[in-house]
């Protein structure tokens, strides 16, 4: 899957969701995701309508907003057709099956009504994806596994992360990729697992190009150590891009335009 095109992949998933990123990321020529991770609606929706051009995906901390009302679920759909986008829900689910389908389901947000994508912690076992996807698959959403995390310490890594790829691997419907920061196909395969044309979507955050890290732990690598190095597919950048000042949205647009030429040169320079 490193080598191929994203229109070329699209026949490797039965996921629709997993086909719209992949064809949203071709028509745009954008494997850039931002994640916007402010507090306010109003700085919300203007950083989206700044940065939509630029985006194949925009990500969401939904419940950290303070003044979250489901009206802005209207609001934001209309952003992401006038825009061209999918909306991924950074919502990194751990609990029980059924725990986990209620609250994806309802409470205030439910996420599953108007978010493409979602993610949980493989930490539970199966039983995660089988009530994430009673409450998604038949919406035609899809679900990220966190196989490893950009944080330094994480202890999602060796066997952790290659019992996600076993746990993602019976699931392929609902399943389409990971949070990570390598690419995992093929990972822990046993004789019996047909793996010819296995292909997973790999997002990954901990990406800047003007710092290495935070004071709370996140790395940093750039887009072209994320795409072309470790042949990550979709670049997940935030404070790199929104910085500061929720209101400077022209500087976002033009940090958002520079993530996105650089991820894209990236992925063309590994194609080729
Ligand atoms: N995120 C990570 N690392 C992970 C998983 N998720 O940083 O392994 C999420 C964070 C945040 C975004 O929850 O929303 O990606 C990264 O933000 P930043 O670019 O501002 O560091």
């Amino acid at each position: 899957p490193q080598a191929q095109s994203y229109r070329a992949r699209v026949k490797n998933f039965s996921n629709p969701t997993a086909k719209a990123i992949l064809e949203t990321v071709e028509r745009k020529k954008s494997n850039l995701a931002v994640s916007v991770d402010v507090t306010k609606a109003e700085d919300l929706l203007s950083i989206i309508d700044g940065v939509g051009p630029y985006v194949c995906m925009i990500k969401t901390h939904i419940d950290i907003l303070e003044d979250f009302d489901f009206s802005l679920i209207e609001r934001l759909q209309h952003l992401s057709q006038k825009h061209d986008f999918l909306y991924f829900e950074d919502r990194k689910f751990a609990d029980i099956g059924n725990t986990v389908a209620l609250q994806y389901s309802n409470g205030v947000h439910k996420i599953a009504s108007w978010a493409h994508l979602t993610n949980a912690h493989p930490v539970p076992g199966p039983s995660i994806i089988r009530g994430l996807s009673s409450v998604g698959l038949p919406l035609g959403r899809a679900l990220l596994l966190l196989a490893e995390m950009s944080t330094k310490g994480s202890l999602a890594v060796g066997a952790y992360t290659t019992d996600a790829v076993r746990m993602a691997r019976q699931h392929r419907d609902f399943v389409v990729g990971f949070i990570a920061q390598n690419r995992m196909e093929g990972l822990g395969a046993r004789p019996e697992d047909d793996i010819t044309n296995e292909d997973f979507l790999i997002l990954t955050p901990g990406i800047g190009l003007e710092s290495r890290g935070d004071s709370m732990g996140q790395q940093y690598r750039t887009p072209r150590e994320a795409v072309y190095d470790s042949g990550c597919d979709i670049i997940i950048v935030g404070r790199g891009i929104y910085g500061t000042d929720p209101k400077a949205v022209g500087t976002m647009a033009a940090k958002a335009e520079r993530y996105m030429a650089e991820g894209w040169a990236a992925y063309l320079e590994r194609i080729a």
